[in-house]
């Protein structure tokens, strides 16, 4: 009944937004960056592409006369992108979208990409252009290296999660801030896509036929079930900080020297392990795909570097966080000496469950990650899904005895 109450308020009002929302022409999202970018010479901008090749969003690029590209203008559409109007999703993402990420700008503005401007009635926001920076997935499948992105990623994370938590804020505005980030639609799908469809069947499933030995015994994997469902159950409960919520490498910009995270429509206060744990599984599916992409005996080389970037990731995250729990935590309890690393411990270990299901999900579920599904042989790209299948299993079923980054490294190799 609550549930129900509270679904018809929040659709009166998601009516209300949609009655100014209209989608946007290239001409508009022109129109809008000229009165919204908040540039010296708006009147410059003449033309927009629309580039979004993600699975929510339109996604326009707006050019000068030069041919420059100078700002971009992103709009929620009223449902998903990748299946059609058949799915419904809300508006309000775009507002969660925008006020994670000037959350996260506030606490790393070197590594959260600029928003200038939002609005919540059209769902727009104008942000940075990024064009002198690459997706770091394609950036990964290709075997460029960027030798700063593990360690500016564990920093974005350590600095963005922990200024969002009890240990930073004051208890009355930390649960404000749990109530304006309130993120039902978007979670779900998460719940689902994460923690359900992988483990039954399932319409949104989407895998190869000669693969339906390896998902259906994740079917019948009591063990494993069970786990799951205590990573969903945290995920549902632990409003520990105020998460990106889909941090994988392509909601990653890199160039030398700098790393921006993007795409923060998933936003809300959930468990700290859940973000480190995606941006691990991403490098794990990388780790998967390379094969397909190098051959067996060049991806080698690179393999050993994406196991040394999930070290130095979780290294720069847990020495940055412990630092600035020792430097700055406001709460007496919290700072007590050896809760930061108390905590860390358990982050850790819901990262690496967490790092399963991502693994499980982009192999078996609705969306597939590039690493993977660009490998041009069959039973080459079947290979690296059953490998991620099979280790994203055993990390959620093994993760409470991974006791450090080196140990999760020696465990990838067994399942190698
Ligand atoms: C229906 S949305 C599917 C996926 O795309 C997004 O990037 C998220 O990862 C989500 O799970
Ligand atoms: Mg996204």
């Amino acid at each position: 009944m609550y549930r129900r109450l509270n679904v018809f308020i929040s659709r009166i009002n998601e009516e209300q937004a949609m009655s100014q929302y209209r989608t946007f022409t290239a001409q508009d999202a022109v129109d809008y960056a000229k009165q919204f970018g908040g540039l010296d010479n708006p009147s410059s901008l003449v033309e927009a592409q629309e580039i979004g090749d993600g699975n929510l969003n339109l996604v326009f690029k707006i050019f000068d006369a030069q041919g420059v590209s100078r700002i971009i203008v992103k709009q929620a559409l009223p449902y998903v992108r990748c299946v059609g109007e058949s799915w419904p999703l809300t508006l309000d993402r775009a507002r969660l979208e925008a006020q994670t990420l000037v959350a996260h700008y506030q606490h790393s503005p070197q590594h959260t990409v600029n928003i200038i401007h939002y609005d919540p009635a059209l769902a727009v926001m104008v942000m940075e252009d990024l064009s002198s920076h690459q997706i770091w997935r394609g950036e990964l499948i290709k075997n460029h290296f960027y030798p700063q992105a593990a360690r500016q990623l564990g920093e974005y994370l350590a600095h963005t999660l922990f200024h969002t938590s009890d240990f930073y804020l004051h208890p009355h505005e930390k649960k404000a801030q749990v109530a304006k980030f309130i993120n039902p639609e978007m979670c779900e799908i998460t719940e689902d896509l994460f923690f359900n469809d992988p483990y039954q069947i399932h319409e949104r499933n989407n895998y190869p036929a000669e693969l339906e030995n390896d998902v259906a015994a994740l079917r019948d994997d009591a063990q494993l079930k069970i786990a799951v469902a205590s990573l969903k159950h945290r995920f549902f409960s632990q409003a520990e900080a105020l998460l990106h919520g889909d941090i994988h490498s392509g909601s990653i910009f890199v160039a030398d020297e700098s790393l921006k995270a993007i795409d923060a429509e998933f936003g809300f206060y959930g468990p700290v392990g859940f973000d480190v744990g995606t941006a691990i599984g991403n490098l794990l599916l990388n780790f998967c795909g390379l094969p397909g992409h190098l051959g067996i005996r060049d991806a080698a080389a690179a393999r050993e570097q994406r196991l040394t970037d999930i070290q130095v990731l979780w290294t720069t995250f847990a020495e940055r966080f412990q630092a600035l729990a020792t430097e700055k935590t406001r709460d007496s309890a919290l700072a007590t000496p050896g809760y930061a690393s108390a905590f860390l411990k358990k982050v850790w270990n819901d990262a690496i469950g967490f790092c399963g299901t991502e693994l499980i999900r982009r192999s078996v579920g609705l969306s597939h990650v590039a690493d993977i599904d660009t490998i041009q042989d069959e039973a080459m790209r079947h290979a690296c899904l059953r490998h991620a299948i099979h280790l994203g299993r055993a990390l959620i079923v093994i993760a409470d005895r991974i006791d450090s980054a080196e140990e999760l490294v020696a465990r990838v190799r067994q399942y190698s």
